[in-house]
């Protein structure tokens, strides 16, 4: 006799089950279809729908944890994290990356204006050999729920060479404004959650452009230009050179009340036993209004070589003007004395204040 369990835990017992899943494109199971099915000697089985929503209610109340999404120095914790049988843990082979089991669910807060999304997945080492692999798929669910596919991988023997080895990703993001960012695990080609133990993180976002944040939101600059035209560019997180002249462009946020800011000079930039005499640099912070009107609303030169309180991190806060749209920008300038010879100027943290 064959002993047919309902559960879906109990039908893997055997090898020869398999699960039925309804096929979306490129062939990942949509996560509420799931069924297990059990063949024998003249008989079939089949097992009720994977019931997602009762499996994810279970875990109303828990914490939800898994890999922080990294970007700059900022780290986004889950906002919801579904892992069957267990719940998430860290995973001891690689910093950053938690141990999941499919079907599994990790959703985030979308991470608008972000590039590029970096993260490692893979196999436990110690199942490679037993598991027939996962499905992973990254998708956009917009705030009224409706899912778009960005990207699918099928991890699975006889997909790639790699299935044995971690999977380094690097995934371009289309902008999308708000809604969430969902890592949707699958258990495979043949639908077997059996053995399907994996990891994944550490996940980073990447972005090129100057920032602004405001809260949790990041606002990213349209436009960007250094001396010589090419964007400005990032020697840490968080902080742009500004070599005068350059100048950074953003839309200004409607709901962003002020703006506070740090920048400087370069010590080196007015080292004299080295040669180096910057004769000052301007900065200087605009509001152009969509009429073309400039409203300026900072505006400070830096003379360091001159002036010892010019020296070091600078700081400003500026408040904006209510209810006026248009385009923010931030330059840097030759300064008084027009040279911008070793005017090695930076700012850094742009951090807004949204309006109460
Ligand atoms: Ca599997
Ligand atoms: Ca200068």
């Amino acid at each position: 006799m064959v002993a047919v369990a309902l559960s879906l835990s109990g039908l893997l017992q055997s090898p020869s089950i398999a699960a039925e899943s309804s096929v979306v494109p490129a062939g990942v199971a949509e996560r509420d279809s799931i069924s297990a099915r059990a063949t024998g000697p003249g008989k079939s089985w089949q097992s009720a729908p994977f019931d997602f929503a009762a499996f994810e209610a279970a875990f109303a109340g828990a914490s939800h944890q898994g890999p922080t999404l990294t970007f700059d120095q900022f780290t986004t914790p889950p906002q919801a994290s579904y892992s069957y049988a267990t719940p998430a843990q860290p995973y001891g082979g690689l910093e950053g990356a938690w141990l999941l089991r499919a079907p599994a669910r990790l959703v985030y807060k979308y991470p608008a204006g972000i590039e590029n999304l970096r993260f490692s997945h893979g196999m436990h080492p110690e199942l490679i050999h037993l598991a027939d692999g996962y499905d992973l798929a990254l998708n956009w669910i917009s705030s009224e729920g409706q899912r778009e596919r960005i990207w699918l991988k099928r991890n699975t023997h006889g997909s790639s060479d790699l299935f044995q080895e971690r999977q380094n990703e690097d995934v371009p993001l289309p902008r999308r404004e708000g809604g969430l960012l969902e890592f949707q695990f699958s258990t495979g080609q043949n639908g077997n959650v059996h053995d399907d133990l994996f990891y994944l993180g550490p996940i980073e976002a990447v972005a090129d452009m100057p920032y602004l944040r405001i809260n949790d939101d990041f606002v990213f600059a349209e436009s960007s230009s250094g001396p010589s035209g090419e964007p400005v560019t990032s020697p840490d997180p968080g902080r742009w050179l500004m070599h005068s002249p350059s100048n950074i462009h953003w839309p200004r946020p409607a709901h962003l009340s002020t703006l506070s800011f740090s920048f400087g000079i370069e010590d080196a930039a007015y080292d004299t036993v080295a040669g180096n005499r910057t004769d000052g640099v301007g900065f200087v912070l605009e509001l152009e209004t969509p009429s073309g009107e400039i409203v300026t609303l900072f505006q400070r030169v830096l003379e360091p070589l001159q002036n010892p309180a010019d020296r070091g991190r600078q700081t400003a806060e500026v408040t904006l003007p209510a209810d006026t749209p248009g385009i923010l920008v931030f330059r840097s300038t030759p300064g008084r004395h027009g040279s911008d010879a070793w005017d090695w100027a930076w700012v850094e943290e742009f951090s807004g204040r949204a309006a109460d």
